[in-house]
């Protein structure tokens, strides 16, 4: 099943729109794992997919290690995304889009600024074949991320616009599933919303810890928001996730 149809399930079958970032830390890798695989679980109902960050894959390996909670996730019936954010040249992309294929995951966040040419053509080319989903980061949540995602272009004809619009513009263009766009930006998500039109999903992390507050992206038109810290730090990652889940009710 693509990665379209299993989020779109996940997400009318939990009544959600709140994917759970999983980036718990513990220094003996057998109780991260197992601290990571009770947090999904008691999530699980009230999100519509999860999303493992390298830091997982660090602490626990790809094969015998994150390659479990992946497949726990598909028992769950959610899908996985994994946050590789992928910026390198063809060949080490190819190589490393092929590893997290292999893994289970069923889409990649990936950076669009190693460009199309022997840069991301080689990640989007598996993934179509595969019916996986690229995500491009389009504006991070950080404060630094403006520094270079607003930084002023000149465009080929004249004039100037913010990077982050190019950024958009190529999510269309090379067909990206979706994008990323920091729920600490309201009115970026208005912006990239209106460039991209209303298919390409936008995914909004940076909601609680960071400071976002997940109704203002979905008002300004993101379709799902990423949480983790405010889930998997909270008392009860289960009730919490449900209060995530409760705020962005579809109906
Ligand atoms: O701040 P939180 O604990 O809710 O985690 C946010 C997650 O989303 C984390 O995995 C981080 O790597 C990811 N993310 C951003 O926070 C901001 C981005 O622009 C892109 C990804």
């Amino acid at each position: 099943m693509s990665f379209d149809a299993r989020i779109q399930n996940a997400s009318e079958q939990n009544n959600s729109r709140t994917v759970l970032a999983l980036d718990l830390e513990d220094p003996d890798p057998g109780r991260l794992a197992a601290k990571s695989e009770e947090v999904l679980r008691k999530a699980s109902p009230y999100i519509c997919a999860v999303k493992i960050n390298r830091q997982l894959v660090l602490a626990l390996g790809l094969r015998h290690g994150v390659d479990q909670l992946v497949g726990v996730a598909h028992d769950l019936s959610l899908p996985t995304i994994m946050d590789a954010k992928l910026n390198d040249v063809g060949h080490t992309n190819e190589f490393m889009m092929r590893a997290y294929m292999e893994t289970g995951f069923d889409a990649i966040i990936a950076s669009p600024m190693a460009g199309w040419e022997n840069g991301l053509d080689s990640v989007f080319k598996l993934a179509k074949a595969d019916g996986k989903a690229v995500i491009l980061l389009v504006y991070m949540s950080n404060p630094g991320a403006a520094e270079f995602y607003s930084l002023m272009i000149a465009e080929r004809g004249g004039g100037m616009k913010p990077m982050y619009e190019l950024l958009a513009e190529k999510a269309v263009e090379w067909r990206a599933h979706g994008t990323i766009v920091g729920a600490t930006k309201p009115q970026i998500i208005e912006r990239v919303r209106r460039l991209v039109g209303p298919n390409l999903r936008i995914y909004s992390p940076g909601v609680g810890a960071q400071g976002g507050d997940a109704r203002m992206a979905f008002d300004a038109g993101a379709d799902y928001v990423i949480v983790g810290r405010s889930i998997y730090n909270s008392a009860d990652p289960g009730e919490t996730a449900k209060e995530y889940r409760d705020a962005s009710k579809i109906g």
